[in-house]
C-alpha cells in the first residue's frame, strides 16, 4: 500500500513536535504533503518557526512548512505559554531554523493541494486550534468532500476541560472553527483529552526516548521533561500526557486506539462553557454521529511505536 498523503496542521509545541517526528519518521506509512502553522500555543511567528524547527531535527529540512492564519475567526487568540514555555518549544537548546517558510498562505495550500490530489486521498491532521481548516472550508466548501479524513487532537468528554473547567485548549481558542469543521461532513476521528491523558509519559518511557542516544531522542526527552512539570502539578500524574503524537500514531497504527461513532456538537453561545465538546458518548439524543470520538489507547504500545519510529530519524 502507498503511503496516506497527509497535511499537518500545528501550532508547536512540544507535543505537536513529537507528533510532527513520528510523521517524518515513518515515510512508508505517512507521505507528509505539508506542514501548516496556526497561532495557538504561541502565537503564529513562533508556530511557523518551530514547525521549521522540528523539520530540520528531523533531518527533513525538504519538508514544506506554510504560516496560516495568526488569529482565531471570530476572537482574540489564547495562548499557552504557561504550559510551552516563551517560545513553545522550551526544554532542549534548538538552532535556529534556516530551512525557507513557503510563500503561499496556509488556507491556500490546504484549498490547492485537496483539489489538485485524487479526491479522498488527503488527511488533515490538526494538532492546534481548527482556524485554518475551518477558513480553508468557507472559503472552498467543495474541499469538504475530497477530504480522506479529517484526524485532530481536541476536545474530551469524560475529562471534560483543561484551559476552562468545560473546554479542552485547541477547541476553546477558536470553538466558532470548530464548530464549522465538526459540521463540514467529513469523515472525523477525535483524539480528546480521555485519550491523550493515558499516554503520559513516565520516568521510565522518557528514559527510553533520552536511551535512543541521537539529537532527536534527547530533545524529545528535554522538551517532555520540560512540560511535564506543569501537568504533574496539576493533575499529580506520574507524567505530561503526549496529546499530539496520539493523531500520527492512529494513522499508523489504529489499532492502538478504540472509540465511538457519535456525534459531537461545539458550544459557541456560552460564556461558562466556551467550547466545550458536547460528545453524546451513551446516545442519549437522536442527534447524527458525526465524529468517531476515541475513548482509549493501548498506551505501552503507542510508546512502544513512538520510540521505535524516533530511533530513526
Ligand atoms: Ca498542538
Amino acid at each position: 500500500m502507498s503511503p496516506r498523503k497527509i497535511i499537518i496542521d500545528t501550532d508547536p509545541g512540544q507535543d505537536d513536535a513529537v507528533a510532527i517526528l513520528l510523521a517524518l519518521a515513518s515515510p512508508e506509512d505517512l507521505e507528509v504533503l505539508g506542514i501548516t502553522a496556526v497561532a495557538g500555543n504561541v502565537p503564529l511567528p513562533l508556530t511557523q518557526k518551530n514547525a521549521r524547527i522540528v523539520c530540520e531535527l528531523a533531518g527533513k529540512p525538504e519538508t514544506l512548512v506554510y504560516a496560516g492564519c495568526d488569529a482565531p475567526i471570530a476572537r482574540k487568540l489564547v495562548t499557552a505559554e504557561h504550559v510551552h514555555g516563551k517560545t513553545g518549544l522550551d526544554g532542549p537548546t534548538l538552532p535556529d531554523p534556516t530551512m525557507p517558510l513557503q510563500d503561499q498562505h496556509a488556507v491556500d495550500f490546504i484549498i490547492e493541494t485537496l483539489r489538485a490530489e485524487e479526491e479522498g486521498t488527503v488527511t488533515l491532521c490538526p494538532l492546534g486550534p481548527l482556524t485554518n481548516i475551518a477558513t480553508a472550508l468557507k472559503r472552498a466548501p467543495d474541499i469538504a468532500e475530497r477530504i480522506q479524513e479529517i484526524v485532530l487532537m481536541g476536545g474530551a468528554y469524560f475529562e471534560v476541560g483543561n484551559i476552562t473547567p468545560a473546554a479542552e485548549f485547541n477547541i476553546y481558542v477558536d470553538p466558532e472553527a470548530a464548530k464549522k469543521v465538526f459540521a463540514c461532513g467529513a469523515p472525523i476521528t477525535v483524539m480528546p483529552l480521555d485519550v491523550t491523558h493515558k499516554a503520559l509519559v513516565t520516568a521510565e518511557r522518557n528514559n527510553a526516548f533520552r536511551a535512543i542516544g541521537t539529537p532527536v531522542g534527547i530533545a524529545v526527552a528535554e522538551m517532555t521533561e520540560f512540560f511535564e512539570r506543569f501537568d504533574k502539578e496539576k493533575y499529580g500524574s506520574a507524567g505530561a500526557p503526549l496529546h499530539d503524537p496520539c493523531v500520527t500514531a492512529y494513522l499508523i497504527k489504529p489499532d492502538l486506539f478504540t472509540g465511538r461513532h457519535i456525534n459531537v456538537e461545539i458550544e459557541t453561545g456560552s460564556d461558562l462553557t466556551l467550547g466545550m465538546t458536547v460528545a453524546d458518548w451513551w446516545g442519549v439524543t437522536d442527534r447524527a454521529p458525526n465524529a468517531t470520538f476515541m475513548g482509549d489507547i493501548d498506551a505501552d504500545g503507542f510508546f512502544a511505536l513512538l520510540t521505535e519510529r524516533l530511533g530513526r530519524l
